[in-house]
């Protein structure tokens, strides 16, 4: 049975919690992670209303495994009276160290907030603080939190350390929603639990050939099935390869649920869909990345009915699930996702068996019945905006050593006309500087041959070209996928985004990357410097 996960609530406008965040040893040489609260809540979720304050005290408890307990330099005594100044300016050290990410939510990048390019707390360290205010206009949904410590956030995240950040209000933008029961769904990755199993024989379909990438991934095998490159799992109940017996969601019979869905994978994509005997059942989409569709006005209802969903790795959507009707056999599966030749196997699997029971619990949380409509953005729809700058990145990796196609891979993200290489935590330029006030349009280019998820920190986009191709999405996103280049066209494929940075908040130094974690670890990542507006900045050039 899929069960919720716990919640910690803010009460009168605020949510003080501890955070400890252990590890264990498992089977193989790998390492569970996990975030336990005050009371031994597990990956809690943690929701807060706009204008709330977040008091969260990180403790970070992790320990040595076994296979690591030969002396690290890094792990040096100086370690010993390691102050929260200190964590300020740390940055990573090792594979203990950590700090936090919240995802998607529009607060600064400085330290105690959503600075992760130098925060780094380590083992032993005194509990750090997380104090900030989610801003009165912050966007009603689904962000996450997750540790994000260069070269240590993707085997931290696929040992399982993510939770849900929810921002309560989303039926003041649907009055449709008000009074529904709600659940929360968190999709993770995590190295296959029986690596050496053969498939299960699915009739006469001929079993595809494993291959592994230069990282010991297994490589898309362009068929749509075979062994997957991870186990997913959903709630933490794992969905195992071969058998991927599927957990059970209960609801009850035609009951309406608002479903709010993430994918906390660290490089797996999910291509979302609800199927009954069969038949794709449509779910209507009010959310995507944390954001309602309801910018535009363009789209009735300010609901997308869908059949099927692509989640890159950090997507998430929340959507109206319309109920099935007692007896109906109904799942919630994964179609399989094309990531490229050089991209990993994500096959089409099962997550979960929807059973629709009479005796169903009721789900533990209900968006409120009071419905106001929420004041929209006084700001002016991005499409609309007049772009100050157009900026072209890029997407590239090769191996290595040149001369050893089998050697690791270096993964890079570059803004066209700088010198290609991969993120230096210790370069103090940043990639791109921009001023707050403005909107820019970046064009990001794929030029490998595998799929990849821009990121960044802080902002919103809107995604106006796919391809070259002209697009009119009624939603902001912070994470897109960008295809994958066929080796031969001369053109790379792209996206091209409008970059929103007319938040006051939206100052300081912060990155982008792939959220692909293995490829953002391997150096895919920038920083970017958003200054003061041009008429506000200290005069010095007169
Ligand atoms: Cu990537």
């Amino acid at each position: 049975m899929v069960t919720e996960p716990p919640s910690l609530e803010s009460r009168n406008g605020v949510l003080e919690t501890t955070l400890a965040f252990r590890n264990v040893d498992v089977d193989g040489g790998q390492q569970r992670f996990c975030y336990v609260g005050d009371k031994g809540e597990e990956a809690p979720t943690l929701r807060l209303r706009p204008g709330d304050q977040l008091v969260l005290h990180l403790r970070n408890q992790l320990s040595a495994p076994a296979h690591l307990l030969a002396p690290q330099p890094a792990m040096s005594a100086d370690m010993h009276g390691h102050t929260d100044a200190d964590a300020c300016t740390a940055g990573g050290m090792t594979p203990l160290s950590t700090n936090l990410h919240f995802h998607g939510l529009t607060i600064p990048s400085v330290c105690h907030q959503d600075d992760v390019l130098h925060t780094s707390v380590e083992p032993g360290d005194t509990a750090f603080d997380y104090r900030f205010r989610i801003p009165s206009d912050e966007a009603p949904g689904l962000y996450w939190y997750h540790p994000h410590i260069h070269g240590y956030s993707n085997a931290q995240v696929q040992g399982g350390a993510s939770g849900a950040v929810v921002v309560e209000g989303i039926e003041q933008a649907y009055a449709q929603l008000a009074g529904l029961p709600e659940r929360v769904f968190i999709i993770r990755d995590q190295p296959l639990v029986h690596p050496d199993a053969e498939p299960v024989s699915s009739g006469n379909i001929p079993t595809p050939i494993v291959q592994r990438d230069n990282e010991g991934d297994i490589l898309n095998t362009g068929t749509g099935t075979g062994k997957p490159s991870r186990d997913l799992s959903i709630n933490f109940v794992p969905v195992s390869y071969p058998e991927y017996r599927p957990a059970i969601i209960a609801v009850k019979p035609m009951q309406r649920q608002l479903w709010r869905v993430m994918n906390a994978s660290a490089i797996t994509y999910v291509d979302l869909q609800i199927l009954v005997g069969n038949v794709p059942q449509l779910f209507g989409v009010v959310s995507l990345d944390g954001v309602p569709i309801n910018e535009n006005g363009m789209t009735a209802g300010r609901i997308l009915w869908e059949d099927h969903v692509l989640l890159p790795p950090a997507g998430r959507m929340e959507f109206l699930f319309k109920g099935i009707p007692a007896g109906a056999r109904a799942s919630f599966i994964t179609r399989s996702v094309d990531t490229g030749p050089a991209g990993e196997n994500d096959p089409i699997r099962q997550l979960a068996m929807i059973m629709a029971l009479d005796d169903a619990a009721e789900p533990s949380h209900h968006l409120a019945v009071a419905s106001v409509r929420s004041s929209s953005s006084p700001r002016a729809w991005l499409a609309n905006v007049k772009p100050a700058h157009v900026r072209t990145l890029y997407f590239s990796e090769h191996p290595s050593n040149p001369a050893d196609p089998n050697s690791p891979t270096v993964f890079m993200i570059t803004v066209d006309g700088q010198l290609a290489k991969p993120y230096d935590p210790a370069d103090p330029l940043p990639n791109i500087v921009a001023h707050q006030g403005d909107v820019e349009d970046w064009i990001i280019e794929n030029r490998t041959r595998e799929l990849h998820a821009f990121h960044i920190h802080q902002i919103h986009f809107l995604m106006l070209a796919w391809n070259g191709v002209s697009v009119d999405e009624p939603f902001l996103r912070d994470t897109v996928n960008v295809p994958y280049w066929d080796g031969k066209s001369t053109a790379y494929p792209s996206v091209r985004l409008r970059m929103d940075f007319r938040d006051p908040d939206t100052i300081g130094v912060f990155p982008y990357h792939c959220h692909l974690l293995e490829h953002e670890d391997g150096g895919m990542m920038g920083t970017i410097r958003v200054l003061l507006p041009v008429h506000l900045e200290p005069s010095s050039t007169e």
